[in-house]
C-alpha cells in the first residue's frame, strides 16, 4: 500500500485526516520526531489552533528545518490550515513568530464589520480561468464544490501577485475579502480549509495530492458566479445519553424531557431513537454540514468514563467527513479514581478521538458568572479560555440553554430584556432569556445576553443557541432570542431548537442574521431528511452545498 508521512503534534486534530487518508487506500507513516521528516517521501502538515502555538511548538520541537528542507528538496509536501499559514512570512495572530517563509506575504485577521469571524463553514476554492485551461483541476479542486474552513486569519489575495512569483492560487470571497483558500508550486500544496472535514469534494483534494496530480482533467470545472461563497450550514443534532439498559441511544427531549409519556410499558423510559454511530453516518450522507453530538447525561458522569462517548466519535470519524461537534460534561472534574482532570485534558481525549469542536454548556456559565463577578476580568483558568489557548477559537462552541422568564415591564428585571410578540402566560408583553445549566434543570442569574458576551470575551468561537420553549415543539426557531444575540457578538450563532420542517429554516435564514441552523427531532423521527431541507433551501434561492456522492 502507497504510504504517507504525517506529521502528529499536540494541537492537530489528526485522527480525522487519519481516517481521510486511510479511506483513499493509503498507509501512514507517523512523524514522531525530527529526524524522522528525512525518511519520507511525501509528507502533510496538519494543522487546527493558533499560528504562534503551532509554529513555537515546530520550532522548539526542533520541525522547523526538517520541514523546510523536505520542501525545499522538492518532495511532495501539504499544508492544511495552519499547515498553508506555516508557509507564509507570519501572521498577525502571533506577530513575533516568523513563519517558513517559502510562501511571500503575511496573514491578517478577517474584519468583522459586515460579517461573524471565524470564518466557519462551507465556501468555495476558485482557481482563476487563466491559470487553467476549461477542463484543467488544480488537485482536484472544482469551482461548484464547497470546502470546510474554519479560522479567523487568512492572507488577502491580490490577482497575479503570487501567480506572479509561479503559484497558482484558489482564491475564496468572505464578506468583502478575497483570500487564499489553496495554494501550489511544485511539489508544495496547501489549503487553507479542511480537506479532510470537506465531504466528498475534500477527499478528492486529498487523492489528487497523494496521487501527484497537481493537474487532470476533471469535468464540469466552471461554473457561473451565483454558486460561489460561503453557503448556509444546516446541522444535525444527536442528543445521546444511557438508557436505562445502559446502553448509549440517541433521544430527544421536548422541553428537555426526554422520557417517553404514555402507555405503562413505554411510560416513564428513556425515548430511544436509534444508534448514534449509524444515524450521524445517516446525516452525513443525506448532507449535513456538520454533526453535533450532546452527551446529556454527562455531568453525572466524567467523560474519562464515558468511554463509549469516546468510541462513538472515533467510530463516526471513520466514515463521517464533515465537522464532529461534541458537547456534554466539557469541565475540570475528578475522575472515578480520584485523579484530577482538565478540561483541557478532556477536551484533548475527544480531539484526539476525531472530534472537531468541543461544546461547553454548564461550565461556560458559571465561567461567565465569574467573569462579571471579577469586573469583566478574565483569569485564563477557564475551560473556553485553556482550549481555545491550545487549539484555537474555532474550535471552541458554547452551547447555550436559555429560557423565557416573562415580566410585565423591563423595570422588573436588571436582566437584559426585549418586548416580545409572544406574549406570557398573564399577557406579558417583556421577557428575558435566563441561562440555565445541567440540562435546564436549574436556573441561574445571569441572562443570554450576558452569557454570549462574556464567552466571546474569554475566546469561544462559536454559539449553539438552544432555547428549552422551543426544544422539541416543531413550532419553529425562537426568531427574537436569535435576533438578540446575534446583535450582541460578532462570532458566528448556531441556532437550534424548534425546527419541524423545512419552512423553519428558510424563516430563520430570511428573517435573521444566523450563520446556521440546527435540527434533531424532525430528522429523528424521519419526518423530513437534511436532503429535504437543503433542496428547499435551494429552490427557496439559498445557497447550499450540494451533497457529492462520488470522487
Ligand atoms: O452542560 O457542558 O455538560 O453540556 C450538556 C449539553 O447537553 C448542552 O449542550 C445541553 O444543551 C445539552 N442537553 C442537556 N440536557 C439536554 C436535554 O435535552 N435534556 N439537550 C440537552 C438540549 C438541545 C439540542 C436539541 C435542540 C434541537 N437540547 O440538543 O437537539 O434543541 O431539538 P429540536 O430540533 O428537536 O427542537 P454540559
Amino acid at each position: 500500500m502507497p504510504t504517507v508521512h504525517l506529521l502528529d503534534y499536540v494541537a492537530g486534530n489528526v485522527r480525522s485526516l487519519a481516517n481521510a487518508i486511510e479511506k483513499l487506500d493509503y498507509e501512514i507513516q507517523w512523524i514522531k520526531e525530527p529526524k524522522d521528516i528525512e525518511n519520507a517521501e511525501s509528507l502533510i502538515l496538519p494543522g487546527v489552533g493558533h499560528f504562534g502555538h503551532c509554529l513555537t511548538q515546530f520550532s522548539c520541537s526542533g520541525y522547523l528545518e526538517p520541514i523546510r528542507k523536505h520542501i525545499v528538496s522538492g518532495k511532495p509536501f501539504m499544508g492544511i490550515c495552519v499547515g498553508l499559514q506555516a508557509l507564509f512570512d507570519g501572521s498577525a495572530e502571533n506577530p513575533n513568530v516568523p513563519g517558513l517563509g517559502i510562501v511571500p506575504g503575511r496573514l491578517i485577521r478577517f474584519d468583522d464589520v459586515d460579517k461573524s469571524v471565524p470564518h466557519i463553514g462551507w465556501n468555495s476554492a476558485t482557481v482563476s480561468e487563466n491559470s487553467a485551461s476549461e477542463h484543467q483541476s488544480f488537485y482536484g479542486l472544482k469551482n461548484r464544490s464547497k470546502y470546510y474552513y474554519v479560522h479567523s486569519y487568512a492572507v488577502p489575495y491580490q490577482q497575479g501577485l503570487l501567480e506572479h512569483e509561479g503559484w497558482t492560487v484558489a482564491s475564496v470571497r468572505y464578506g468583502k475579502e478575497q483570500f487564499v483558500g489553496a495554494i501550489g508550486r511544485g511539489s508544495v500544496f496547501a489549503t487553507q480549509f479542511h480537506p479532510e472535514k470537506s465531504g466528498i469534494a475534500g477527499l478528492r483534494v486529498l487523492k489528487a495530492f497523494l496521487e501527484g496530480k497537481r493537474w487532470e482533467t476533471l469535468g464540469g470545472l466552471f461554473q457561473n458566479d451565483t454558486s460561489l461563497g460561503l453557503t448556509r450550514r444546516v446541522i444535525a443534532c444527536l442528543d445521546v445519553r444511557t438508557n436505562d439498559q445502559g446502553d448509549l441511544v440517541v433521544t430527544k427531549g421536548d422541553q428537555y424531557d426526554v422520557r417517553e409519556k404514555g402507555s405503562a410499558s413505554s411510560g416513564g423510559q428513556v425515548r430511544n431513537l436509534g444508534k448514534p454511530v449509524d444515524m450521524a453516518r445517516r446525516y452525513y450522507e443525506q448532507g449535513s454540514d456538520e454533526i453535533t453530538f450532546l452527551n446529556i447525561t454527562s455531568f453525572r458522569n466524567c467523560p474519562l468514563v464515558d468511554l463509549p462517548m469516546l468510541e462513538i466519535l472515533r467510530r463516526t470519524s471513520e466514515n463521517v467527513f464533515v465537522p464532529l461537534t461534541i458537547g456534554g460534561g466539557i469541565r475540570d472534574t475528578v475522575d472515578v479514581d480520584g485523579t484530577k482532570v482538565s478540561a483541557l485534558e478532556v477536551a484533548t481525549l475527544y480531539f484526539k478521538s476525531g472530534a472537531d469542536k468541543v461544546s461547553i454548556g454548564s461550565d461556560a456559565v458559571v465561567a461567565a458568572e465569574e467573569y462579571f463577578k471579577n469586573g469583566k476580568r478574565l483569569s485564563g483558568t477557564t475551560a473556553i479560555e485553556t482550549i481555545s489557548a491550545a487549539y484555537g477559537n474555532q474550535a471552541v462552541v458554547v452551547s447555550v440553554d436559555p429560557k423565557r422568564v416573562y415580566i410585565k415591564s423591563p423595570n422588573e428585571t436588571g436582566h437584559h430584556a426585549i418586548k416580545t410578540q409572544y406574549p406570557g402566560p398573564a399577557g406579558e408583553e417583556y421577557c428575558w432569556y435566563q441561562c440555565t445549566i445541567k440540562g435546564g434543570r436549574e436556573g441561574r442569574d445571569i441572562d443570554a445576553h450576558q452569557l454570549v458576551i462574556a464567552v466571546e470575551a474569554m475566546g469561544a468561537g462559536e454559539i449553539l443557541l438552544n432555547c428549552i420553549d422551543r426544544d422539541g415543539s416543531n413550532g419553529g426557531f425562537d426568531l427574537e432570542l436569535i435576533k438578540d444575540v446575534k446583535s450582541s457578538i460578532k462570532i458566528p450563532v448556531i441556532s437550534s431548537s424548534g425546527a419541524g420542517n423545512p419552512a423553519h429554516f428558510e424563516q430563520v435564514f430570511e428573517q435573521t442574521s444566523t450563520d446556521a441552523a440546527l435540527g434533531a427531532g424532525m430528522f429523528h423521527r424521519a419526518e423530513y431528511t437534511v436532503k429535504d431541507v437543503k433542496d428547499y433551501l435551494a429552490e427557496k434561492g439559498f445557497l447550499v452545498r450540494q451533497f457529492e456522492d462520488r470522487i
